[in-house]
């Protein structure tokens, strides 16, 4: 049987940032609580219910993925256990049962790092117009969906309210500590190579994906990759045999659900509409079959 969602917390521990699906809590001086709910958006909406499980699915990946690249970068995990919390908070956390991490709290480069492979979305509208992506040029005669010959790093700004906006990499290095921006930008190449391998081998293609990074205080700067990572929220997961250049191929998460909603004529602004049984379920079952795609575990 399915746990119901989790959609809103109460923990008793000082609260500092919520996100449309994650929260932030503070936990030591040198460390947080970083927790995934159940919470899904779509069109930059979250919807009236949750994803039963999505929250320790989206954990579970971050967390694999965080052990399968710590030879490539440092990173901000310490901990997926109970054991390891703060006695005090030990209780208040007993029910998010897998979804939160205890992460080093570092001091957060304000720059999303977004890595490339394959050409869609903003990247496809970008090269149509203009013949590149984020000022990158690239071969003519390309196709959405096309991989790239190489990934390409396209930085943006983190919006507070809207889209985030895309920059060049003058910009963000001028928004970054000297000397950090081009570790953090060579960190994230070689972590979207390992991981889009790695997927590939096991039927997804990673299309793009975005890091966050941050200098660890506590270890003379040292840049640190910080957030969830290479999960279906932070990044295009693509069913290998449904890709075919010159298409915008299914998102294996949200496809189920996205059709969905166009099939209602939804306007995509708030409120969503509620989501039917059927949708739910079927919108999970992209999520496991994500997870368990790629950790090889069962959830
Ligand atoms: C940090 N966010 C985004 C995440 C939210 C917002 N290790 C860290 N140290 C300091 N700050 C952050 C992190 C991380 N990761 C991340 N904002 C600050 C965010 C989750 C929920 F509401």
């Amino acid at each position: 049987m399915t746990s119901p969602a989790l959609t809103s917390l109460e923990l008793d521990l000082p609260h500092l940032s919520s996100g449309k699906v994650r929260e932030l809590y503070d936990l030591t001086p040198a460390s947080l609580l970083f927790v995934a709910t159940d919470r899904i958006s779509a069109y930059d909406v979250v919807m009236p219910q949750g994803i039963p499980d999505k929250g320790r699915l989206l954990t579970g990946m971050s967390v694999f993925w965080f052990g399968a690249t710590s030879d490539i970068c440092p990173n901000h995990f310490l901990s997926a256990g109970v054991d390891d919390l703060p006695r005090a908070a030990r209780a208040a956390i007993g029910g998010l049962d897998g979804r939160h991490m205890i992460v080093r709290k570092l001091d957060m480069l304000p720059v999303e790092f977004v890595v490339r492979g394959y050409l869609v979305g903003s990247g496809w509208k970008d090269y149509q117009r203009t013949g590149g992506v984020c000022g990158i040029p690239l071969p003519d005669g390309l196709v959405e969906a096309d991989r790239l010959p190489e990934p390409i790093f396209t930085p943006a700004t983190k919006a507070t309210v809207g889209h985030d906006e895309n920059i060049s990499e003058a910009e963000a290095e001028e928004l970054c500590p000297p000397g950090t921006l081009k570790v953090a930008r060579d960190y994230a190449i070689e972590l979207y190579r390992r991981a889009s391998d790695y997927a590939r081998g096991r039927g997804i293609i990673l299309a793009d994906t975005k890091f966050e990074f941050g200098l660890d205080p506590n270890r003379g700067g040292e840049v640190t990759l910080a957030d969830e990572v290479l999960t279906p929220d932070s990044s295009r997961f693509w069913p290998a045999d449904a890709w075919e250049p010159g298409t915008n191929p299914p998102s294996l998460d949200k496809q189920y659900l996205r059709d969905w909603l166009d099939g209602l004529g939804w306007d995509r602004k708030p409120p969503a509409p509620d989501l039917p049984p059927e949708v739910v379920e079927r919108t999970r079952a992209g999520y496991v079959e994500s997870y368990e795609r790629l950790t090889g575990r069962s959830l």
